[in-house]
């Protein structure tokens, strides 16, 4: 049985960069990063060369399947105690390796791109996903105010984003996101259940059998 909602309606198309709506504050820009792919996987290379990426236990007990690292000013962090944002890598004990100035020049300007503008992200997590690995669905509300919007970028292996609703019950839209793939959520969207199906196997030319997922935030 077919339980697929239509596809996604195209807003426009222009330069190699369509946009695809997926609710009122929330945009597919596709493409976005596709250019710049090859840098910002070298820069997550570097950023993961000071705070490497690890697997995490969530406060439930159990070890995500998404092994992630941090780069900024704060970074999402999680154990028995429950999530927060954190100045320490709890790893290495130290700072997280500051943003990368293409990481940020990125993020100001796909959310410029979809109308949030002059956005600064303090924060920035980075998921590495290998085949089988999957994020199941949940609201990121770590941060302090939730007027900032949040800036995806998928890089390497495809993915399907399951894009929920307000509550957790809601029905599911399923989205593939590609490299190159930039996502800005705000507004009324920001809190909308997210999660990423069980990544299939693969290999992807610039980076092999691997997803690398970045988001940008404003956590304080
Ligand atoms: C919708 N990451 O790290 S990015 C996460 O592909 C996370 O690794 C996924 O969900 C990934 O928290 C999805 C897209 C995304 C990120 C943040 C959102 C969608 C969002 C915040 C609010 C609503
Ligand atoms: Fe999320």
């Amino acid at each position: 049985m077919r339980t697929d909602t239509p596809p996604l309606e195209l807003d426009e198309a222009q330069g190699g960069v369509s946009s695809v709506a997926l609710g009122s504050h929330a945009v597919l820009l596709r493409g976005f990063a596709h250019e710049r792919a090859r840098d910002l996987v070298a820069a997550i290379d570097l950023v993961a060369a000071i705070s490497p990426f690890r697997h995490m236990v969530t406060p439930s007990g159990w070890e995500m399947s998404v092994a992630l690292t941090n780069c900024g000013q704060v970074g999402w962090v999680t154990n028995r105690t429950g999530y927060r944002y954190d100045a320490t890598d709890p790893l290495t004990g130290r700072p997280w390796p500051p943003m990368p100035q293409i990481f940020a020049d990125l993020a100001t300007e796909a959310a410029n791109a979809a109308g949030f503008h002059r956005f600064r992200p303090d924060a920035c997590l980075v998921n590495r996903y290998f085949p089988g690995a999957r994020l199941s669905l949940h609201q990121d509300r770590n941060e302090r105010d939730f007027e900032h919007p949040i800036v995806s970028v998928s890089l390497g292996l495809p993915a399907i984003f399951l894009w929920g609703g307000k509550v957790r019950a809601d029905k599911v839209r399923r989205v593939p996101l590609i490299h190159g793939d930039v996502v800005v959520w705000g507004g009324p969207d920001r809190l909308t259940f997210h999660g990423v199906h069980s990544l299939a196997e693969g290999d992807h030319p610039l980076i092999g059998a691997r997803r690398l997922n970045v988001t940008f935030r404003r956590a304080l």
